[in-house]
């Protein structure tokens, strides 16, 4: 049974949070762990095995973050862990060339089916900020489209309207953001198809890229109005700008090509990342080599990395797209994530409360309403009150929701079993406790 995190026990971490935020601005090296939109002090993690985290205070806590994604097989998997360690004999980083950057290359060429060349990088927003230089690049043109709640990490021309922990913190348009740089990028409602349409009619020779999570997963999860990725992809077409999937969460968990294998929808460019490290730091992007090949040192467009290809991130990530190929765990990951959303309905429906659970897979979100969530305004329209509430339950109860309404919920290959029956109960009680 996972231990309780009930708030009294949370010494260690209060005091190394108290540490922390003499030395770390707000006391984390990034915002969404603050707990600031939920309240409280956010545990220490001393040790992650499998689904359970063991906080600083000794308790075991059933992990739904997954380090955000990158742990699909659940945390320190024995076999990402002997890669990286045979890889670590060998030295950490060479500055050069070396093997295991092809076998990943190979890899990533062979699974996503839009990528026919890739270069790595070391985190989801270099590789967003990449291939958005790279379209401007490639098509000469400057103005961008991103939709509002969308997160692409913290790049300039990207942190307007953003999602994730912009949106938890309240200034979804960063501070630091020179005007300029933000006129050139037209924001959208995600499933607008007639803004998308109108704004193609009026400046589609000026638009050198659509960006777009596919199935956004930033302010909660979102799933498309059917047709709608095909109408981005065809006025991409129509026009000559770029398709960008943004597939950093998305890519090999909800399906091992990720999205754009499950809708069938081949994007121009591929912008990749956690899953492919091994929780390892790691980035990635890749597309039509008629684009890629644009990149220094072949083209005009310049892009690099001192830890680009870092031997133990690619033996960790290559061990983790490996065990994905021999494992499939996607059905289980269908199967799982329906039980958990199930119990969460039944439990609210009983209790006659509002309540959305969008679910494909492996990731799920709650949004405490009547109607399911199509957008930026939907998803922000409620409160967050009963998400916070519901959090601070679970964690009570040995459960580790995202810190934020507006992420959405892991699943990894170690829930199944007693912790996944053990994680629904506990969800549906805390809906219950509302
Ligand atoms: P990183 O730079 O954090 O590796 O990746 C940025 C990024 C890009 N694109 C998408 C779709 C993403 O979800 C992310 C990062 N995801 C967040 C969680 N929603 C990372 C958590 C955090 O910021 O601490």
């Amino acid at each position: 049974m996972a231990g309780s995190q009930t708030h009294d026990t949370h010494t260690r971490s209060e005091a190394l949070f108290e540490r922390a935020k003499q030395l770390i601005p707000g006391g984390v090296n990034s915002p969404v762990r603050a707990f600031r939109s939920v309240g409280g002090t956010p545990f220490f993690t001393q040790r992650a095995e499998g689904a359970r985290l063991t906080t600083a205070d000794g308790a075991e806590l059933i992990d739904f973050v997954c380090t955000w994604g990158p742990a699909i097989h659940g945390h320190n998997d024995p076999d990402i862990r002997e890669a990286v360690a045979q890889a670590l004999e060998a030295g950490t980083s060479f500055g050069t060339p070396n093997p295991y950057e092809v076998e990943m290359a190979e890899l990533i060429v062979d699974i996503v089916p839009s990528v026919e060349k890739v270069r790595m990088c070391n985190s989801g927003t270099e590789a967003t900020m990449s291939a958005i230089r790279l379209a401007r690049g490639y098509t000469k043109r400057d103005k961008i489209i991103k939709f509002a709640g969308c997160y692409h990490g913290h790049v300039d021309s990207l942190l307007v309207k953003a999602g994730s922990g912009a949106l938890t913190l309240g200034n979804p348009d960063s501070a630091g953001i020179p005007a300029a740089f933000a006129a050139e990028t037209i924001v959208l409602d995600y499933n607008d198809a007639e803004a998308v349409r109108d704004i193609f009619q009026k400046h589609g020779h000026e638009i050198a890229a659509i960006i777009v999570e596919p199935y956004p997963a930033n302010c909660g999860l979102i799933l498309p109005d059917p047709g709608y990725l095909e109408l981005l992809r065809e006025l991409c077409t129509a026009n000559g700008s770029v398709l960008i999937f943004d597939e950093v969460m998305t890519g090999f968990r909800l399906a091992l090509g990720g999205v754009q294998e499950r809708v069938g929808i081949t994007p121009d460019l591929t912008a990749m990342g956690k899953i492919i490290g091994g929780g390892l730091p790691v980035g990635a992007f890749g597309g039509r080599a008629e684009i890629m090949d644009c990149l220094a040192p072949l083209g005009p467009v310049y892009q690099a990395g001192t830890l680009s290809g870092n031997p133990l991130a690619m033996a960790a990530g290559i061990a983790a797209l490996k065990k994905l190929q021999q494992v499939n765990p996607y059905p289980a990951f269908e199967v799982m994530g329906a039980r958990i959303r199930d119990a969460l309905l039944d439990a609210a429906r009983s209790k006659g409360i509002a309540l959305q659970v969008p679910q494909v897979g492996s990731m799920f979100s709650l949004f405490f309403r009547e109607q399911a969530v199509r957008n930026y305004g939907d998803a922000t329209a409620g409160s967050t009150e009963n998400y916070n509430k519901l959090f601070h339950y679970a964690l009570d109860h040995g459960v580790y929701l995202a810190p934020s309404a507006y992420e959405t919920a892991f699943l990894c290959s170690a829930h199944q079993g007693p912790d996944i029956d053990q994680a629904a109960e506990v969800l549906a009680s805390g809906i219950q406790a509302l």
